[in-house]
């Protein structure tokens, strides 16, 4: 299988059903709206939405609808752009630039874009929870909003951030950066992995594998991202690039330097495919998966 196709296909797919998941335009919120939209539909690799979406699809049973786990495919992009906006906010990495066009604060001021983010975050609540929404189970819903919730706050992705901005300019050990990129980046798609397992109903044994497949894919992804943080310009990575080093991070290549970091990014992404090895070739696309977030260039 061609992975490049099979991720542009998803994406499409992902996009298109974005489109009509999403709040529409106009009302009395339109500005807010507005400034929703401009971050979800600014492009974007969808790699989280097509982890659960993937993942369903590897353990789940020839019954299974994908259509029933799309709000949630969705929900987690949403996640994802929130965390993005307030990743670029001036208070935080102050950035004007992502995925290659003006970030949202630029665009409709900070606090619109701070409001954009709240807004996102909480309708991805309202996405999974709403039971007209998908054929998933009350318990499956229950179990995808807690494990969301738990990846992406204070014990997952804020807390990761918040220790990251701590951390700038400061001689932390390898540890704390370990448990930065893990809470950071990591449990974010580590449980876009688990969503798709638990709305496909997963043995505890697959569930088990897809974990850890999980937190090797979010290893490699934090490391790559480090990598071409150093080596890749501002115009193929659509961000400023350069920018952990003006801000004094923290990050792989800094610990170990280019060679041993691409070294242990190959290390994570064999180990991620490891994981899978009590799957059938329904477990392909995971498989490519890995080995492309070793090559991507952006
Ligand atoms: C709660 C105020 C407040 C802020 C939270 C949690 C947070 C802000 C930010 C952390 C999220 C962050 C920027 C993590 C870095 C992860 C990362 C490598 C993001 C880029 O992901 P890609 O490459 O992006 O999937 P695309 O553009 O493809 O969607």
């Amino acid at each position: 299988m061609e992975i490049k196709q099979y991720l542009n296909e998803q994406k499409t797919f992902i996009e298109e059903q974005m489109g009509h998941y999403m709040l529409e335009e106009g009302g009395p919120f339109a500005r807010h709206i507005d400034a929703m939209r401009y971050s979800l539909f600014a492009g974007g690799k969808r790699i989280r939405p097509i982890l659960c979406l993937t993942a369903a699809k590897v353990v789940g049973d020839n019954d299974l609808d994908i259509r029933d786990i799309v709000p949630v495919a969705c929900a987690l992009e949403c996640i994802h752009t929130y965390s993005l906006i307030h990743d670029d906010l001036p208070a935080m990495d102050n950035d004007e630039l992502r995925r290659g066009k003006p970030t949202n604060h630029v665009l409709y001021g900070e606090a619109q874009a701070i409001l954009a983010g709240d807004g996102l975050l909480t309708w991805a609540f309202e996405l999974i929870s709403d039971r007209a929404l998908g054929n998933l189970t009350a318990e499956q819903r229950l179990d995808i909003c807690n494990i969301i919730a738990k990846a992406a706050g204070s014990s997952g992705m804020v807390g990761g951030q918040s220790l990251d901005i701590l951390s700038e300019n400061q001689d932390i050990d390898f540890d704390t950066l370990a448990t930065i990129h893990r809470s950071k980046t990591g449990a974010l798609i580590t449980c876009s992995v688990l969503t798709g397992a638990i709305a496909g109903n997963a043995t505890a044994k697959q569930f088990a594998a897809l974990k850890e497949y999980g937190e090797a894919l979010g290893l490699a992804f934090q490391i790559v991202d480090d990598l071409l943080n150093v080596t890749a310009t501002t115009e193929k990575l659509g961000k400023a690039a350069g920018s952990d080093a003006a801000r004094g991070k923290a990050t792989y290549p800094a610990f170990f330097g280019v060679k041993e970091t691409r070294n242990r990014a190959i290390a994570a992404v064999e180990k991620a495919i490891r994981s899978l090895a009590i799957f059938d070739k329904k477990a392909v696309p995971l498989r490519e998966l890995a080995t492309y977030i070793y090559t991507r260039s952006n």
